[in-house]
């Protein structure tokens, strides 16, 4: 296949969870920018509308289905709604988490559930019900928003860690079920980009001073950084790449 074409995406339907705002958005950008038919979903329709008018608005071939992924009985028929509608999905990006960040002692079991639900249990949810027909259609991508903290933990983010470091085990249990499948299922690692949801930390001095030190490449990330890494993971190019997790990090995990 011709270099030329082997990231793109013309046609293909990509379904990215929690992209109304955040990576999830700028993610769904990089997508449709290499061909993809964007699927964008939230919670929120208001907001999700408006995004998916902003999408349009430049060219993209965008969708928005408002569902939660925490919701069992809301995601079948979303995913069935989705593909009788649009198509059937050929790249997954379980992308919508939350982060609630306290000491693990003062964490609240409902802080607890709905952090799991979110960022584990709802992106294992959509994954099983999108890869059935996946499986069917023997083809398929499902790639999931990793964290520096699929690997180490830092203070105050206990849920969020146990949450993204099963992540990091789910994306290969997906791989020795559904990799016979010709479904490739893998992991982008972010490390620290500016987003509604680290705001408070940019917004932070000594947390930015920490972060600078503790990063080698001294500086956040810019979220159009992470495009990259997703395209090989959702493209041809990434055929062969399988329960991998692709960190965009600055250097982080490298370094003591
Ligand atoms: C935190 C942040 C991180 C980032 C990202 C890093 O509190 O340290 O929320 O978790 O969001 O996941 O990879």
């Amino acid at each position: 296949m011709a270099t030329s074409k082997l990231f793109r995406l013309d046609n293909r339907v990509a379904l990215i969870t929690g992209s109304s705002q955040g990576l999830g958005k700028v993610l769904s950008k990089g997508l449709a920018d290499a061909g993809a038919r964007v699927v964008l979903n939230g919670r929120d329709p208001h907001k999700l509308k408006g995004t998916v008018e902003e999408f349009r608005a430049h060219g993209y071939d965008a969708y928005g289905y408002a569902f939660d992924i925490t919701k069992r009985v809301e995601v079948d028929p979303a995913i069935e709604r989705i593909e009788r509608e649009v198509g059937p999905i050929e790249i997954l990006v379980n992308n919508a988490g939350i982060q609630r960040r306290a000491p693990l002692h003062e964490v609240t079991d409902e802080t607890w559930d709905e952090v799991i639900a979110t960022n584990l249990t709802g992106a294992f949810v959509v994954s099983r019900k999108v890869a059935q027909g996946m499986i069917q259609r023997q083809r398929g991508k499902i790639i999931f928003t990793c964290s520096l903290m699929s690997e180490l933990g830092r203070t105050t983010t206990g849920p969020y860690t146990a949450a993204k470091g099963g992540v990091r085990m789910l994306i290969r249990a997906m791989c020795v079920d559904w990799a016979r499948y010709n479904i490739q299922i893998n992991g982008i690692g972010p490390g620290y980009f500016i987003t509604e949801m680290t705001k408070p930390l940019a917004d932070n001095p000594e947390f930015n001073s920490w972060l600078m030190g503790r990063t080698p490449a001294r500086r956040w990330g810019n979220p159009e950084e992470l495009i990259g890494a997703l395209l090989l993971l959702a493209s041809d190019a990434g055929n062969f790449i399988n329960g991998q997790i692709i960190y965009v990090d600055g250097g982080i995990l490298a370094a003591l």
